[in-house]
């Protein structure tokens, strides 16, 4: 059966909704065109000028490496110039970035993204990821395009995505009806639809967190992580733990096998590490589309109303049944945790 094109597959899906104008497949295409330029320079990182430090810090106070700054640009370049985006939202800049050309300001989107999640595993091969938000922008279309356009709950997603640069490139993403992966075929240069309809098992027996904080998880974590290493045949357990300390990779291996992975919230920093708007939200428009769960042990991800662009928050996400009784030992161990978030 002649393999579908990212292109054509986003094309048909259009084809569906008779009132769309084509303005999300042209978005949609432009986050491709610039995630095959950033993995065209990931696959040579090591012969490339690409690894090692920029000389720079970003907002979030981290070294940025080569690689962020190019793919950022990248990013930013192809959506400037696309005109469907009016304003992003990126891990690397501190503020807003407000595209003033008239065409942008014509766009009725707004993207927030992190060029590249986990940079830091760039030199040691391990996977990196870019994740991607799309927001209808609340501003008129016309004006420049708002922070009050970039600061919605994931609830209001017009589609979210990532693009995992592992041992094969992917582009997994949705627009609210399921959740569909592409893989990346470079001798041709275009993405093919490789994992359809993609749906992640309701349970699973691999979960995934940074033991090494053990000493500052709230106790309703300290019970689970227990709970996943006691032996019962009946539920599969002791669980296998599996932790690459690569977002995208982690929450992609739980979405093909089925499993939780948590960077909670600690007693030092109680609203975890990872970024709500560019990397929670998103990931947990994907992994609700396919069937899984995504909270910060009280509440639904989606449901969380940003105040910040850089804002964090704990995160449980994967097959539902293991975020249920995760959240179920948040709930009797840590039931005040949520106060201090
Ligand atoms: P830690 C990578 O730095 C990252 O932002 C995510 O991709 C990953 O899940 C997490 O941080 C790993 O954090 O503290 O376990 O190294």
């Amino acid at each position: 059966m002649p393999m579908k094109t990212l292109v054509q597959f986003i094309n048909e899906k259009q084809s569906e909704y008779p009132s769309a104008t084509g303005d999300l497949t042209r978005l949609l295409n432009d986050i491709g065109i610039a995630a095959k330029i950033v993995n065209r320079e990931i696959r040579r990182a090591g012969l490339a000028d690409i690894n090692g430090y920029f000389g720079t810090t970003n907002i979030q106070g981290e070294d940025q490496k080569k690689l962020d700054v190019f793919a950022n640009d990248q990013f930013i370049n192809a959506l400037k110039h696309g005109g469907q985006c009016a304003a992003l939202a990126s891990e690397e800049n501190e503020d807003m970035i407000i595209f003033g050309n008239k065409y942008s300001m014509q766009g009725k989107y707004v993207v927030a993204f992190d060029p590249i999640d986990g940079s830091s595993n760039i030199e040691v091969n391990v996977p990196i990821g870019t994740i991607f938000a799309i927001y209808k922008r609340i501003s008129s279309v016309g004006a420049s395009g708002s922070l009050e356009d970039l600061l919605q709950s994931g609830n209001h997603l017009v589609a979210a995505g990532y693009v995992m640069y592992g041992s094969s490139t992917m582009l997994v993403y949705t627009t609210g009806n399921g959740v569909n992966g592409f893989t990346y075929d470079a001798t041709v240069g275009l993405f093919f639809l490789s994992h359809p309809n993609m749906k992640i098992p309701e349970n699973g027996t691999i979960y995934s967190i940074n033991e090494a904080n053990y000493r500052y998880f709230p106790e309703g974590v300290k019970r689970y992580i227990k709970y996943c290493q006691e032996d019962d045949k009946a539920t599969n357990r002791p669980y296998s733990t599996r932790y690459i300390g690569s977002l995208v990779a982690d929450v992609h291996r739980n979405l093909i096998r089925g499993g939780i992975f948590i960077y909670p919230g600690t007693l030092k920093n109680p609203n975890g590490k990872l970024r709500l708007l560019y990397e929670l939200a998103p990931m947990a428009f994907i992994v609700e589309q396919a069937g899984g769960k995504a909270s910060d042990g009280f509440r639904r991800i989606m449901d969380l109303e940003p105040y910040d662009l850089h804002q964090r928050a704990p995160v449980f996400i994967g097959s539902k049944e293991m975020v249920i009784k995760a959240e179920e030992f948040m709930q009797e161990f840590s039931p005040d945790f949520v106060e201090k978030m």
